[in-house]
Formats: C-alpha cells, sequence, structure tokens
C-alpha cells in the first residue's frame, strides 16, 4: 500500500472530490491542510509540489500528483475495486462528459484566483460566479434528461454506483450555495445530490468533517 498525503482545503470542492474518491476504495491517507484564505497555496514548498498552486495534491510515496481528474484516475487504476467508472466505455464517456462540465466549464471560472481578478467586491464576485454555475447547471440538467432518455441513468447519475459523475457535481452544489445559486431549475441534479449523500463515503468526505 502506498503512502498517501492529500495535502487539501476542508472547503474546496476540488479537495472533496478527492476525499471522497479516497473515501470510496477505502484507501488510508494522511492530509496536510492548506489555508486558502491565508495564500499558503502560493508558498514556494506547496507550489514546488503543484505547479499551479492549487490543492489537491496527492504525494504518493513522497512523488506528487495535481489535478483531480488525474489523482482520481490513478487511484481508479490503482485501486479497481470499488469502481468509479462504468463498465462500458461509452458510459465512462459520459460519466467524463458529466465530470468534465464542471472540472472545465464551470469551477475554474469561480475559483478564488479567478475571483480576485474579477473584482475586490464580494458581491461582484458572487454575481459572477453564480452567472457561470447557472449556465453549468443548466446544462448538467439537460445531460441528466438526455441520460435517463438513454437508459444510462439508475439509481444514481449513472448506473447504480455513485461515481465520477457526483464526485463533481455534488461538490459543485456546495459552492453554488455559497454563491446563494437559486437551485430550483435543476430537480435532476438535486435528486443525483440527494442520493449520493446518502451514501457513507460522501459523508465522510464531506467539508464539514474537516473544519478546522
Ligand atoms: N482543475 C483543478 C482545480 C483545482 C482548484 O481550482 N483548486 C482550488 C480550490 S477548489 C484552489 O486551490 N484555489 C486556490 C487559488 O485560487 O488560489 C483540479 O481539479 O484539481
Amino acid at each position: 500500500m502506498p503512502e498517501l498525503v492529500l495535502h487539501h482545503y476542508w472547503r474546496s470542492s476540488s479537495s472533496w472530490r478527492v476525499r471522497w474518491a479516497l473515501a470510496i476504495k477505502g484507501v488510508p491517507w494522511r492530509g496536510e491542510a492548506v489555508d486558502l484564505l491565508t495564500g499558503a497555496q502560493g508558498a514556494a514548498g506547496f507550489v514546488a509540489k503543484s505547479p499551479m498552486g492549487y490543492v489537491p495534491c496527492l504525494v504518493v510515496d513522497g512523488r506528487p500528483l495535481s489535478e483531480s481528474m488525474a489523482i482520481v484516475h490513478w487511484l481508479e487504476e490503482t485501486f479497481p475495486s470499488p469502481a468509479l467508472l462504468p463498465a462500458d466505455a461509452f458510459a465512462r464517456a459520459r460519466a467524463r462528459q458529466l465530470a468534465e462540465l464542471v472540472n472545465a466549464g464551470i469551477q475554474p471560472l469561480q475559483n478564488l484566483a479567478v475571483n480576485r481578478v474579477v473584482s475586490s467586491d464580494k458581491d461582484a464576485q458572487r454575481v459572477w460566479a453564480a452567472r457561470w454555475i447557472e449556465r453549468g447547471f443548466a446544462s448538467v440538467e439537460r445531460d441528466l434528461e438526455l441520460l435517463e432518455r438513454e437508459g444510462l441513468a439508475g439509481r444514481h447519475a449513472i448506473g447504480d454506483a455513485v461515481g465520477l459523475a457526483e464526485l463533481y457535481l455534488v461538490p459543485q452544489l456546495y459552492n453554488a450555495r455559497r454563491y446563494q445559486v437559486d437551485l430550483a431549475p435543476y430537480p435532476r441534479l438535486l435528486a443525483v445530490e440527494a442520493a449520493a449523500l446518502a451514501t457513507e463515503p460522501a459523508q465522510a468526505a464531506h467539508p464539514d468533517r474537516f473544519q478546522p
């Protein structure tokens, strides 16, 4: 078993993705908190591990790995069971599609570093973030409807297991609430969240459990 040290921040949605994957796999890890509010992510020692100065960063037997998608896929390949991705190649691609809607289309636009450039005014930051979250969630909602019509949805977003899609969608909903986004237009997304949060690994990885 490799020694795993996760550099993370309790309220970071990207960190939650990795904590959740580790919890589903049941893999032991040790945490190192990186306080984003004090700028600890910019310290030379951390940037040497995570080139963008972002959490999460998983150090595997002394070797750092950043970007949650790369980390989650490394975990999936190293600890294949329980699987985070469906067995069918097309369903796997659809799971990645949902995850990328968040990973590429929503979260980067409301990241701390981006928000600070957009405005120093908290309310202007909120309006900016909410705009991109709403646009992204409308796409996610359409995608979830399509998955139902394609017969790919099950008890969870894709099939009957919590997987890659939930790892990205649910933490993004947590962010959306922080930005006061009205979630009523996204009933399918809320149903995916409720089903996922009812599972033990989701709770074990939840930000509330890691709040200092
Ligand atoms: N694509 C990256 C995104 C990582 C990311 O944006 N992390 C945020 C917290 S959720 C961060 O470290 N922000 C620090 C900053 O903006 O200075 C991933 O999936 O790991």
